[in-house]
């Protein structure tokens, strides 16, 4: 990461200052401010453009946006639902943190999905994608890194709830992570960023003897299928329209850990990874396992039939797919360029009949600081340039006739954005239904944007209609730490539940302890004792609880079962224990619960704590707890 001083003095000074340029209105790209200069207009055409932009990205009240965006929550841990266009947060969804609103971390249900991890109270979350079918969007799931703790995770999409996390073994810090397009997402493929002693207990420190892994995790068991070793480091990865192929950038095939040593050689690479090869190793037993994990590790480095390693300039970053299916596009992050490799060529890459730089088909000069790539279906690239702070439009078959010789100018566009932009999505991007309508900029920092809030400034999502032939930038949204991408599906492709159905497999542990004690939970109000256990079952109706009094003694392990009887939609219902540290949710027909231990000899109040009535006040109950 640059100082700041550095990223500033990066930005290059026009004539008129950038900050007063833009400072005249968050609209002006809808007068065309393409960083090049605005064009000369009329008060009357400037509000003329300007309603019209408006009009596109305003959502009037009850009105509905067309795309969800799911935005990654960073360092912040969660998973954060927006409507697009109008950039305004839907709901949160609760993954590697703790949430004091919904329980989650807090819950038995959520610490169950946590597992062996629930220990761990933090996450970094970059890289939300969501399940596909032959190439589309199919708004199952989304799934979603753990670069802090090494894990993945997925949300059922039907319910915006996570429901498996998985550590991945053998590794450390899961950082790219993209699912198998075609014929469906079997796969999650994910990239483990930093290099470490296999095995990793003490026996071996030094770098040269560290290597990271491609993962594979069945996206319908969520247990990881098989890894493959690799030479260099793995950062970012995606995926082809035929099933055959991944690919990862490299940027540290030094294996330095200083940032000089990571940028000593000229080239790095992108690893292509076989996946039909991988699978057939995998089947013959051509693998081996490490430590305690049981998971099949393949040899994927250099030499290896499973994969290929294509030298791209130095320290690449973003790696995207076309949505056409043709290409891998590699950002260069330190090099101006971005590379652009042929799918179509791949097969032989692996046959050796072409060199492996053959495979590249064109590597236009973009601007400084390539980050990432993204597409409208319509031949463009959208490239963002970290240190430009711009986004740059260009079309890809002029660059690769520009890299075949001929005067062609491939560059159609270039929009200033603010400031430092990371990953940029266009609508649709990752399927191919990519539809050319939107594009979302994640800029890193937002300087002068906003009122401030001090040192700790909040970061701006920008949206950009990208529609018309031009680029149009039209809404600023700050956010909270750190959205690193986002993804945007067509409000069709989701399809959610009103209230939960009561045999949702989200509470069915709740269910199973029910049944032993004989209790009915969408009737029963009433408390088990079991030993020091202590069951309390109750149902709630807005706006009251089923069980307004039990009796526990002090240090009973206490278990509260929750169940919302409540049939209306947003009719949900809390459960807080007051000096407990027990929260959680309980939406119209859901169970949840929620053990602690009791406390001190006293009464302690329990209460609603989600809006639910007029007399929501009014919905609680209290704990007697008496001396052991
Ligand atoms: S990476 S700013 Cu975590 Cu997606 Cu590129
Ligand atoms: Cu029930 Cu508020
Ligand atoms: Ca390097």
């Amino acid at each position: 990461m640059k100082k700041r001083e550095e990223l500033e003095s990066a930005i290059p000074e026009s004539g008129l200052s950038r900050r007063k340029f833009l400072g005249a209105t968050a609209l002006a790209g809808a007068v065309g401010a393409t960083g090049l200069g605005g064009a000369v207009m009329t008060r009357e055409s400037w509000a003329a453009a300007v309603n019209e932009a408006k009009s596109k990205y305003h959502i009037a009240p009850g009105e509905l946006d067309e795309y969800y965006g799911f935005w990654s929550g960073g360092h912040q841990g969660e998973v954060r639902v927006l409507g697009v266009p109008s950039m305004r947060e839907l709901m949160r969804i609760p993954v590697f943190n703790v949430d004091s609103a919904s329980g989650w971390g807090i819950t038995n249900e959520s610490k169950e999905i946590l597992g062996g991890d629930r220990q761990y109270l933090n996450g970094d979350c970059h890289h939300p994608h969501v399940s596909m079918e032959n190439g589309r969007y199919d708004g199952k799931y989304l799934f979603i890194n753990d670069k802090a703790n090494t894990r993945i995770a997925r949300i059922r999409l039907d319910i915006m709830k996570t429901d498996k996390v998985t550590h991945v073994p053998n590794v450390q810090a899961i950082h790219g992570l993209r699912l198998q397009k075609v014929p469906r997402t079997n796969y999650v493929f994910c990239n483990a960023e930093f290099v470490i002693p296999q095995p990793n207990d003490g026996s071996e420190y030094s770098l040269d003897k560290s290597y990271t892994m491609f993962s594979a995790i069945d996206a319908d068991t969520m247990e990881v299928a098989w890894q493959v070793l690799v030479d260099g480091n793995l950062d970012n990865a995606d995926a082809d329209y035929t099933g055959k192929y991944a690919a990862s950038t490299c940027y540290n095939s030094e294996k330095a850990v200083d940032l000089a040593g990571t940028m000593r050689n000229d080239r790095d690479w992108v690893v292509v990874f076989n996946i039909e090869r991988i699978e057939a190793a995998v089947r013959n037993g051509d693998f081996r396992t490490i430590g305690d994990s049981k998971v099949p590790v393949v040899n994927g480095r250099k030499g290896s039939e499973l994969t290929r390693y294509i030298p791209v300039p130095k320290n690449p970053h973003g790696l995207n797919t076309s949505p056409d299916g043709k290409y891998f596009i590699a950002n260069g992050k330190l090099s101006p360029t971005v590379s652009v490799i042929a799918i179509e060529k791949l097969d032989d890459i692996f046959a050796d009949r072409i060199e492996l730089r053959d495979a590249i088909v064109a590597e236009p000069e973009l601007g400084l600081g390539p980050l990432h790539t993204t597409f409208d279906g319509r031949g463009n690239g959208y490239t963002t340039l970290f240190i430009d702070s711009q986004v740059c439009k260009w079309n890809i078959a002029d660059a690769i006739r520009h890299y075949n010789g001929e005067d062609v100018n491939y560059i159609r566009q270039k929009l200033d954005v603010h400031y430092q932009p990371g990953h940029n999505h266009a609508s649709l991007t990752e399927s191919r239904d990519a539809d050319g309508k939107w594009l979302v900029v994640l800029s890193k920092f937002s300087k002068d944007r906003f009122l401030p809030v001090g040192p700790l400034h909040p970061e701006n999502d920008q949206l950009i209609d990208i529609s018309g032939e031009e680029m149009k930038l039209v809404h600023d949204g700050p956010t909270y730490a750190e959205p690193h991408d986002c993804i945007l599906v067509r409000r069709d492709q989701i399809k959610t539940k009103k209230i939960y159905d009561r045999d949702d497999p989200y509470f069915a542990s709740c269910r199973k302890q029910a049944e032993q004690d004989g209790v009915t939970l969408e009737a029963d109000n009433t408390v088990i004792r079991d030993g020091n256990k202590v069951r309390v079952y109750m149902t709630s109706v807005a706006p009251q609880f089923g069980v307004t009094e039990f009796k526990v003694k002090e240090g009973d392990e206490v278990t509260v079962y929750v169940t919302n009887l409540d049939t209306i939609e947003d009719v949900t219902h809390g459960f807080c224990m007051v000096n407990h540290g027990v929260s959680m949710e309980i939406s119209p027909q859901q169970t949840a619960s929620v053990t602690f231990t009791a406390g001190k000899p006293g009464v302690y109040w329990y209460y609603c704590n989600w809006f639910c009535h007029a007399l929501h006040m009014e919905m609680g109950g209290r704990m007697l707890v008496e001396k052991a």
